[in-house]
Formats: structure tokens, sequence, C-alpha cells
């Protein structure tokens, strides 16, 4: 089955991008729900341990990070494009910016104190210090450090006011009349800030931030059905995965293709994943490698943002 099949849980920001990319594509996926914290058996079973939400599987082949799925959904409708023609560096680049410092922002804003206590309003006590825990463990190692809360309210004004500006004086989406991965890169970490009642002020007198916030939401989320993770890995294990052209591409590391390698996040997160180099170009690194449950599988990440080494 070569179906889209999306890992991930309702809270996840980024989760939130991705369900909206396929709405706007008009896309039917498949929908399964990860745990929101380590571990996640099921889901590194098909990625090899990379744990980040949300993760895209088609058929035997696992794309992890947003940025990436973002151009498999471009490869598998290429329109409405996400990637505008012309636009290529501009979508990217700021889709970039947000996906880093906008959501790093938004987690500073939604984990102050007031906001942390509105986001687990009702749960256990050692369900919060198991969260704060997965949390800290996802940032150690990695090169992203936490934002300090007053200094992300600090900067805020900054971040939503130019947008407010730019929204209010040209155009119904950020590269113009046309939506583009911008948007929803743009999107998810205010969408993280209005779901949380202690600290969606934040958002208030931004009018036009607020009516382009209706616009993308209103593209949904494109039809979905829900999928249990034991028949996605099922689904994995009888697929083959896509086979992959020679693109003469240099590598910057001087890898082979056969080598064994490890590719990890650079920010946050930065499990290894082990295995075979199958494919690079200028945007992607694939590497195939063999899973006790869920088969020999190809997992893709986007190179920017990640470190390939030797094993
Ligand atoms: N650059 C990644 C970032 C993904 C990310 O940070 N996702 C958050 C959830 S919104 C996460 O993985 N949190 C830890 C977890 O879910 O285990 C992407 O674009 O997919």
């Amino acid at each position: 089955m070569t179906d889209l099949i999306l890992h991930h849980y309702p809270q996840s920001p980024f989760a939130e991008k991705a369900r909206l990319m396929l709405g706007y594509k008009g896309l039917a996926w498949h929908s399964v729900m990860i745990p929101a914290v380590m571990p996640k058996p099921d889901l590194t079973a098909l990625t090899g341990g990379y744990r980040r939400t949300p993760v895209l599987q088609v058929g035997a082949d696992i794309f992890c990070d947003t940025a990436l799925i973002a151009r498999r959904l471009e490869r598998e409708k290429a329109t409405p494009a996400l990637f505008p023609e012309g636009k290529e560096a501009a979508a990217a680049g700021l889709a970039q910016f947000a996906d880093q410092v906008l959501f790093q922002h938004a987690v500073a804003i939604n984990f102050q104190p007031k906001g942390l206590a509105a986001r687990f309003a009702g749960a256990p006590e050692a369900m919060v210090q198991g969260f704060m825990a997965d949390r800290k463990a996802l940032f150690s190692g990695g090169s992203a450090s936490r934002l300090d809360s007053a200094v992300a309210l600090s900067q805020w004004p900054a971040l939503i006011g130019r947008l407010e500006t730019q929204l209010d004086r040209d155009g119904e989406f950020l590269l113009g009349d046309t939506p583009s991965v911008a948007d929803f890169a743009y999107y998810h970490p205010l969408w993280f800030v209005a779901n949380n009642a202690a600290v969606a002020d934040a958002l208030e007198g931004y009018p036009a931030v607020k009516a382009w916030m209706t616009r993308v939401a209103d593209f949904g989320h494109g039809s979905f059905t829900a999928l249990d993770a034991a028949a996605a890995i099922s689904i994995a294990r009888d697929a083959t995965p896509e086979s992959l052209p020679a693109t003469g591409f240099v590598s910057p590391g001087g890898f082979a293709i056969g080598q064994q390698v490890n590719v990890s996040a650079v920010d946050y997160g930065t499990d290894e994943v082990a295995g075979k180099l199958v494919f690079e170009d200028a945007e992607e690194v694939v590497i195939a490698r063999e899973d006790e449950r869920a088969g020999l599988v190809q997992v893709h990440f986007p190179r920017f943002g990640f470190k390939i080494s030797a094993a």
C-alpha cells in the first residue's frame, strides 16, 4: 500500500502543520496516533530511532521532519503548490525561520508557569513531571537550547508585529495571493499559543494575523481514517521501498552510496538512526535499514538540520 500515513498526536504543533498541508492539497491519508513522550516503540520500529513528531509513512518509506514531508507531499500532488515556482528560496527560508525561531518563542510562552498550569490542568503531577523530564532529555546533546520565557515575551511583539504589518498591507498569504509552506510554518506556533487560554492573549491586538489564521485553518486536514500502529508496521513490512534514482550528486561529506552511516537531527531530538546510505541530493538524505518488525525500510531526512556521520 502506498497510501499516506501520518504518525502524530493531536496537540503537536508540527503535526498541525502537516495536517494542514494535507488539507491544503486535498489529500486523503491514514492517521496513526503516537505517544507524546518516549518510549515510542512502534514509531521507532519504522524510523530506527528518530522520535520527533510527526512522521509520514508511504509504504516502506518513512519521511522525517515536516520540511521534508512538505516536499514529499508536493511530489504526491504538485498543485496547489507549497513551493510556488520562482519563490522556492523565499518559501523554504521563511518556513525554516518560523519552524525554528517562531516555534521556540511559542513553546516558551506556552511553558511559562501560567501556560503550563492551564495546559496540564487536571493532569496527575507524575504525568506533568514525566513530560517535563522527557522534554529536558529531548534537548540534551543538541545545538538548540530552550528559550527563556521572559526573552520570548520581550521579542514576541517584533515577530508578530511584522507579520501584522505585512498582512495588513499586502496579500492574503505570506508570499502574496496564494499560500506556500511558509504560511503553514508560521501558522502552527501561533495555533499552539491560540490553543492555550492562559497565554492566548499574546495574539490580541493583531487583527490581520487573526484573519490570516482563519484563512489557513479553513484549509482543514483533508480526509483521513484512523489506522493502528501495528497495521502501519505490517504495511511497511509488506511493501517494497521505492526505487531511488542515481543523481550524480557529489556528497559534501564524501560519503559513498552503500556506505553505512548514522543520521541525526542537529538541534534537538538528536537520536542517531543507523543505516546504509542509498540516496543523497541537495535536499534529501535516505538510508535503508532492516527492522525486526517493519522489515526493510528507507528512512528519509531533509539535508538541512541533519548531520551524517560514518558508522
Ligand atoms: N523540525 C521538526 C520539528 C518537530 C518537532 O519539534 N516536533 C515536536 C512536537 S510539535 C516534537 O517532536 N516533540 C517531541 C515529541 O513529540 O516526542 C519538524 O519540522 O518536523
